[in-house]
Formats: C-alpha cells, structure tokens, sequence
C-alpha cells in the first residue's frame, strides 16, 4: 500500500491528484505546518531527513521531491498512462516540464515569500527600514524580472501546445499545476496571461483534481 506523506497547502497536493488520475489505491498521513514558520512539524523527518512533504513509502521503500515521486508512480503503476511515447518530442518536452517546475519556476516563486517576510518581519524600528529596502531592491532588481519571465515563457508554451508536454494531458501538468497555482495565488498571475488562466481553470475542472482536493483537505492555492 502506498502512503503519501501529506503536508497540508504543499506540494503534496499534486501527489494526491496523480494517484487519483491513476485509480491507485493509498493512504494519506496528514502533517500540519506551523502556523508561524511555515515549516513541517519534526514527526516528518521521521519518515525522511529532509523532513519535507511530499514524500511516499511504498512497501520498504520511501521516495521524496515531487518530480522522482511522480517518474515512480507513473513508471510503476502508469501502464503508459500519463506519460507521452518513449522517444517522441512530446517526452522530451515532459521530462523537460517536470524539471521545470521545480528546478527553474519554483525558485523565485520561494524567494518573493521570503523577501516579503522579511520586508513585513516584526523588527526594531531603526532595522525595519533597512530590512524593507534591502527587500525591495532584491524584488525589483532579480525576483519579479524572473517571475514576469517565467510567466510570459509558460503562457507562450501553452499558446504553442494544448498541454505542457503537448496535444495531451499529462504528469507533466501535473507538475507544472504547482507553479502556476503558486504564481495565480501571489505572483501576479492574472488574465492577461489567458492561456495559464485556462490551464488552471481546465485542471480544475478535472474530477481526479476534485476528489484530491477533498481527500488533502485544505488547499488554498486554488484561485
Ligand atoms: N523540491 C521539493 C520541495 C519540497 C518542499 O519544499 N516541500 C515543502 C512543502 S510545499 C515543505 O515541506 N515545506 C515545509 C518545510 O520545509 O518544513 C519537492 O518538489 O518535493
């Protein structure tokens, strides 16, 4: 049996979706963030060192990041499912979006959360000013240039092919739904990029994606 490793609002979320796309049977461990920090609680780096989410155990084995997660389950329970043909462009293109998402679009996605942590951090008065511009500058000068990059690139993509890998959906958009939630929820994602907006509003509708939702719990990176 397969037990996913479930941090509540994470990137396990995904996790919970493909096994649902796939008709797999499991069961989900819930681990709550604290509320301050963000972070995972400890009990989770019993399960592995890192102690982040997600992560599986199938019988004796334990699999962490998203992107080994999902090239297992896919391998071992796809049955050609959710991947395109060996040797196509499409799978290129799949292994390249499932790199991705988290190599590339995850990054200054994690970077704009902590500097606005840091420009809102509750600090003595002479450093908070200090700590407000030095975050500003980093915003303007690297993040948010990324960020606007990032998206015109994915919505160019998409207005290219009807998927991210291709004609067809596959565990690449499922990977890819992360980031471009991350970027709908606080990154400025709006409709002036339409073919993302469409992408969201597409994988929203599908039913594995709902019957995720409900078994995760709270998820709330689906505006
Ligand atoms: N690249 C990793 C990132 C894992 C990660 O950072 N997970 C976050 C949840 S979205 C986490 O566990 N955060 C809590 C913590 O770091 O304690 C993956 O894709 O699995």
């Amino acid at each position: 049996m397969i037990t996913v490793h479930h941090l509540n609002n994470s990137r396990s979320q995904r996790i919970l979706w493909l096994l649902e796309e796939l008709g797999i049977d499991y069961e989900i461990k819930h681990y709550v963030r604290d509320p301050d920090t963000l972070l995972a609680p400890p009990e989770l780096r019993a399960v592995h060192p890192l102690g982040k989410s997600p992560v599986i155990t199938d019988g004796g084995i334990t699999i962490a990041e998203s992107g080994a997660i999902i090239e297992y389950l896919v391998d071992h329970y796809g049955n050609g499912r959710l991947i395109p043909p060996a040797g196509s462009p499409e799978r290129l293109r799949y292994t390249y979006w499932l790199h991705f998402a988290e190599g590339s679009a995850m990054p200054p996605l994690l970077l704009q959360l902590v500097f606005d942590r840091i420009a809102a951090a509750p600090l003595p008065f002479f450093a908070k000013p200090i700590a407000r511009r030095i975050a500003a500058k980093v915003k303007r000068s690297f993040i948010e240039p990324n960020l606007a990059r990032h998206l015109s690139y994915m919505e160019s993509e998409l207005e290219a092919h009807e998927w991210f890998a291709g004609a067809h959906f596959c565990a690449a958009d499922i990977q890819m739904s992360f980031p471009v939630e991350v970027s709908r929820a606080r990154a400025g994602l709006d409709n002036s990029c339409p073919r993302l907006m469409r992408f969201l509003a597409r994988i929203h509708a599908r039913p594995a994606y709902q019957r995720a939702l409900i078994k995760g719990g709270p998820y709330a990176l689906t505006a």
